[in-house]
């Protein structure tokens, strides 16, 4: 684990997870499958240094992509994106990714379909702030982000440390680089952070058939603080993060994680509750900001249905 001051993941980065098509950049990568390494990229997925939602679906989409062009065969492939999927187990984004180009066979369409979202979230996203505003967010979202970095207003950002593993530091960083004034607290400070704020941005790792929404640990309990110092609560996010099995009834695993993320050596007879993410209910959100534009929860999974029905295709074809 890293120093004190440092977050001890890092979030894959554009620059070194780009594939532009060219070989040698599949040959200049290590380990099995005659250059690929998919252990390393499923380990780092695993273990949180690769996080949040869109770089865990972008860098599966390209790891099953490398993994094709070097023509390891379909069983292979598959046996890879099976274990892409239960990496992290409340994921909708990453399964959908993975459905859609194993149905299509066309990764690079998925993959702008990624990147794009993201510039048209960051449009819409943008118009939710004014000049001054107090922004308060929890964890890590490259959504909310992206939309604070590109907001050409005087904003202040506040936002939750993120116990166990302190994703909350590295948006702290990159606003500090972006030069956005930011303020840290400790996650029971989120009333102090949340009281006098003028909007809560958070990201999301799925949204399901009913309109909840599922994020980082906390976001519900925020939410409800939120609501009751009448701050709108908004959820930046790539639309193909609805859940199709929600509108089959299943409702997702809530990822738990390993206790000693959360305390190392406990008592005998202590157990730990290491939940990854809990679900926000609709009520408490204002709006669902994607690619397709601002809207309540409900009315967004209604828009994302009619807009991508190969979401529910893939699951129904069994992918
Ligand atoms: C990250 C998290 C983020 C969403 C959205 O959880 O809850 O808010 O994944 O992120 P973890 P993005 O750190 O456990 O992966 O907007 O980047 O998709």
């Amino acid at each position: 684990m890293g120093g004190e001051d440092e977050p001890y993941w890092e979030t894959a980065s554009d620059d070194e997870a780009d594939y532009d098509g060219d070989e040698s950049d599949v040959e200049a990568d290590e380990g099995g499958d005659s250059g690929v390494d998919a252990d390393e990229v499923i380990e780092k997925i695993e273990a949180v240094e690769i996080q949040g939602a869109t770089s865990i679906a972008r860098e599966g989409v390209r790891l099953l992509q490398r993994l094709d062009r070097e023509g390891v065969g379909e069983a292979r492939v598959d046996d890879v994106a099976e274990r892409l999927k239960g990496a992290r187990p409340t994921e909708p984004f990453l399964y959908n990714c993975i459905r859609v180009s194993r149905e299509t066979g066309e990764y690079e369409d998925v993959l702008e379909h990624i990147e794009g979202s993201q510039e048209d979230i960051v449009d819409y996203g943008v118009d939710l702030v004014e000049d001054g505003d107090v922004v308060y967010t929890h964890c890590h979202s490259s959504s909310v982000t992206g939309v604070l970095e590109e907001v050409d207003l005087e904003l202040s950002v506040r936002v939750t440390e993120t116990r166990p593993l302190y994703q909350g530091r590295t948006t702290a960083e990159e606003m500090a680089e972006a030069g956005v004034p930011v303020r840290f607290y400790v996650d029971s400070g989120a009333r102090l952070a949340l009281k006098d704020a003028d909007v809560m941005l958070i990201g999301a790792d799925a949204v399901l058939d009913s309109g909840k929404v599922v994020n980082k640990i906390g976001s519900e309990m925020f939410a409800e603080v939120a609501d009751r110092y009448g701050v709108p609560v908004y959820v930046v996010t790539d639309s193909w993060k609805y859940d199709p099995l929600s509108s089959f009834g299943f409702e997702p695993e809530i990822e738990r994680r390993a206790a000693e993320e959360v305390w190392k050596d406990p008592p005998d007879d202590v157990e730990i509750y290491n939940y990854a993410f809990e679900k926000v209910a609709p009520g408490k959100v204002e709006g669902v900001v994607s690619e397709l534009g601002v809207h309540p929860p409900e009315e967004f999974i209604d828009r994302v249905v009619e807009e991508y029905p190969e979401l529910l295709e893939a699951v129904e074809s069994g992918g």
